[in-house]
């Protein structure tokens, strides 16, 4: 039976005009639609976008046939589903622009990438103006603070309810708010330790103030939903400045320079064959000069130069890699069932690569593969060093193991 693969859920977020639908088209190769107006995205686009990780066929020396997943040149390409979420003006949560439809179709999605025009060349509510007029850093708090305040809102609506369960009802405030956020994937932990971090474990609901609750989901939040900045347009010459500025003012945020457009079009030329590139690289080759118009020639050029020279790629493979095993700190690990042939039943050589949180388990390794897997459980096996691992072992980034179950 193949392994169930459930893509982790990226969301794409920001004012319109600042790229999202090139960002995403970018990295989902769909041609989606792209236009420098407002609003040009009603239904949010989903698509298939992917990590990037160095495969493990090359030190192990195997020709692979992966299943769930893309191996170029020794480069794993492992799925991931990015959602388009169309602009978000100030005053979303309260439904402006259709804000809070769009918002919550970032309920289940784990990680956010926030699009910001480095560039400044659009203003709050991103109609364009000249580029370092506007200043991004104002974006990302707009962003967070409407995040917060459609979550906020949200919780607040039902807060008579929480009163009653917690004071009448006798019921845990922690359970009670767990089940309110349960939505939002926000695990027990995270709401226990905020809870007991702002001191509001032991406060009556009925004497939290809009400040308690507010700090009180905005810090749930930051733990549950992080947010990587995408600082795209950095192929324009204003954003350099805003960028530093940005580095400097979220020191707590990871700001990655972008070039939407650059990968967009890199990823066309190397589509129909002009060029040699594979997402994230630092430079592209030219396959044939002829084959080139003098204007493709001199736009490759200048992505070379302006972007791959300046900031070392074009930063959307970078992006992703990031929220996934930055913010989300998840390991990649590859399930085999001969440790010989690395291979499966079917003889498929690495078949599948699993993102899973850093922390799992052999064994929940083995949960996640099939339950009956897990439940017969035995051991598992470190194919690269050929060692037992106990159902507690944490598995590592780029493991290759094997499980051990009983019949
Ligand atoms: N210079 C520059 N322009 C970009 C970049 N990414 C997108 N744009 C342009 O910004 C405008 C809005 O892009 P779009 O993807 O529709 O933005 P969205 O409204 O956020 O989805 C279009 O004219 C794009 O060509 C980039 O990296 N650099
Ligand atoms: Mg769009």
């Amino acid at each position: 039976m193949p392994i169930q693969y459930v893509p982790v859920q990226v969301g794409v977020v920001g004012k319109p005009n600042v790229g999202k639908t090139t960002f995403f088209a970018a990295a989902t190769l769909i041609d989606a639609k792209i236009a420098p107006y407002p609003f040009t995205t009603i239904e949010p686009n989903r698509g298939i976008g992917y990590v990037r990780i160095e495969c493990v066929c090359r030190e192990f020396g195997v020709r692979d046939n992966p299943r769930n997943s893309i191996c170029i040149d020794g480069w794993r390409f492992i799925p991931i589903e990015l959602i388009d979420v169309a602009g978000l003006v100030p005053g979303a949560w309260e439904g402006r622009g259709l804000g809070n439809r769009f918002l919550d179709e970032l309920r289940r999605a784990p990680v956010l990438i926030h699009v910001v025009d480095a560039a400044g060349a659009t203003d709050e509510e991103g109609r364009p103006t000249k580029p370092g007029t506007r200043d991004p850093c104002e974006d990302i708090r707009f962003l967070e603070k409407e995040v917060d305040m459609w979550i906020f809102q949200n919780l607040k609506r039902e807060w008579d309810r929480v009163v009653r369960l917690v004071e009448m009802a006798g019921k845990d405030i922690l359970d009670v708010l767990y089940e309110r956020f349960s939505g939002y994937g926000v695990s027990r932990g995270v709401i226990e330790c905020v809870l007991n971090e702002l001191d509001l474990a032991r406060k009556k609901p009925s004497r939290w103030s809009d400040n308690d609750l507010l700090n009180f989901v905005h810090e749930v939040r930051v733990r549950a939903k992080p947010i990587v900045i995408a600082a795209n347009k950095a192929d324009i010459p204003e954003a350099e400045d805003n960028i530093k500025r940005m580095v400097r003012e979220f020191p707590h945020l990871k700001i990655v320079p972008t070039s939407a457009v650059a990968e967009l079009a890199l990823r066309k030329a190397a589509k129909s064959g002009l060029i040699k590139y594979l997402p994230g690289d630092p430079d592209f080759e030219v396959i044939d000069e002829k084959r080139l118009t003098s204007q493709q020639a001199k736009a490759l050029e200048y992505i070379r130069e302006r972007i791959l020279k300046k900031w070392g790629s074009t930063g959307v493979q970078q992006v992703i890699n990031e929220a996934i095993f930055g913010a989300l700190g998840m390991v990649a690990v590859f399930p085999v069932e001969d440790e010989n042939k690395l291979c499966d039943k079917d003889g498929n050589v690495l078949p599948d690569v699993l993102l899973v949180p850093k922390g799992t388990t052999a064994r929940e390794l083995a949960y996640r593969i099939h339950t009956e897997l897990g439940e017969n459980f035995i051991c598992a096996i470190d194919v690269r060093t050929k060692q037992r691992l106990g159902a507690d072992t944490p598995l590592e980034n780029r493991a290759v193991v094997k499980i051990v179950a009983r019949r």
